[in-house]
């Protein structure tokens, strides 16, 4: 039996749904999503295989125009890097052209990497005759080798995108084994699911603010015992992630820890403490000590 294999990027820019379709591809929540832009903020491989065919897909951070902080930087540096040495680009956009697509457009000229544009979302459009026209405007906007519509949600036409995409991969052997799903350890995802409540829990604002660190993850038979700390830039963001009463926190705490006890198939105790540590994401050496290393 000949193996295809190889790497993926799913790119775009913030919130069009990248996590979201790496998700419904796997089965499985490995990349954290909300309602907010600038959700993921480190590459994430999500391993995928199928019969003879292995896809190794990469979730990056949303590309995008205001580069306000380092951790701004960071972000687009850590979409946009490595896009020559794979086999596919997933270009995901929504219905509509922004300027984000025209930066993105102009980013992947000099690439000559393989580009498919995956229009998600479609479930929004009031009217299927409006496809059409859309994928002729995104044609004419930027040549690309495909367009495939589809809704990540509704796990529409994924299954078109999985044959599309097999097209393009390299016959090689299988690099991961074939039960594995990603190449982050069990710290990572715990400070991501922590990270996923704060996005989704926390104002509009406040949850760029803070970012997570574990400080100790100590695995058992039965049960995992995990320290973390929240960071925030300031003590009255500090005040507001743990709530009246420690509220907030209880509440993110509780989810995070169900969300992992379902990941680990153990009962998990999770200790959560919020310390601020100022301009955080504005400080290229604090980012590093966060984590952030491109
Ligand atoms: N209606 C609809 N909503 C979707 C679909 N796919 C994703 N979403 C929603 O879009 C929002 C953003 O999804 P994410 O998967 O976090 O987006 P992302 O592109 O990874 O965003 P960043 O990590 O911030 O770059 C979430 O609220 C998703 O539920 C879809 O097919 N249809
Ligand atoms: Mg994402």
């Amino acid at each position: 039996m000949v193996q295809k294999c190889g790497y993926i990027a799913i790119i775009g820019r913030p919130n069009v749904g990248k996590s979201t379709l790496l998700n419904r591809f796997l089965g499985q929540k490995i990349s954290i999503t909300s309602k907010k832009p600038q959700t993921t903020r480190h590459q994430i491989l999500g391993i995928k295989t199928l019969g003879d065919v292995q896809m190794i897909f990469r979730d990056t951070p949303g590309i995008h125009t205001q580069n306000k902080k380092a951790l701004n930087r960071y972000l687009n540096k850590a979409a946009l890097t490595g896009l020559h040495d794979i086999d596919l680009i997933l270009w995901v956009v929504e219905p509509h052209w922004t300027d984000e697509e025209d930066f993105i457009a102009q980013k992947l000229t000099s690439i000559k990497t393989p580009i498919v544009l995956v229009i998600n979302k479609i479930d929004r459009l009031g009217n299927r005759n409006e496809l059409l026209p859309r994928i002729e405007m995104f044609k004419a906007k930027f040549p690309v080798k495909e367009v495939v519509p589809i809704s990540a949600e509704k796990e529409s036409n994924l299954d078109t995108l999985v044959q599309v995409i097999s097209h393009y991969l390299p016959e090689q052997a299988f690099i991961f084994s074939e039960d594995q799903l990603t190449d982050k350890s069990l710290r990572f995802m715990a400070s991501e699911l922590i990270r996923e409540k704060l996005m989704r829990y926390l104002g509009e604002e406040l949850p760029y603010a803070t970012t997570v660190q574990i400080d100790s993850y100590k695995e058992q038979e039965h049960l995992d015992e995990i320290a973390a700390t929240i960071f925030v830039e300031r003590t009255s963001q500090k005040a507001i992630v743990i709530g009246k009463h420690g509220a907030n926190l209880k509440k993110m705490g509780t989810e995070a820890r169900l969300d992992l006890e379902r990941l680990t198939g153990k009962k998990v105790m999770l200790h959560l403490w919020v310390k601020v540590k100022e301009h955080w994401a504005d400080d290229d050496a604090a980012l590093k000590s966060l984590g952030y290393n491109n």
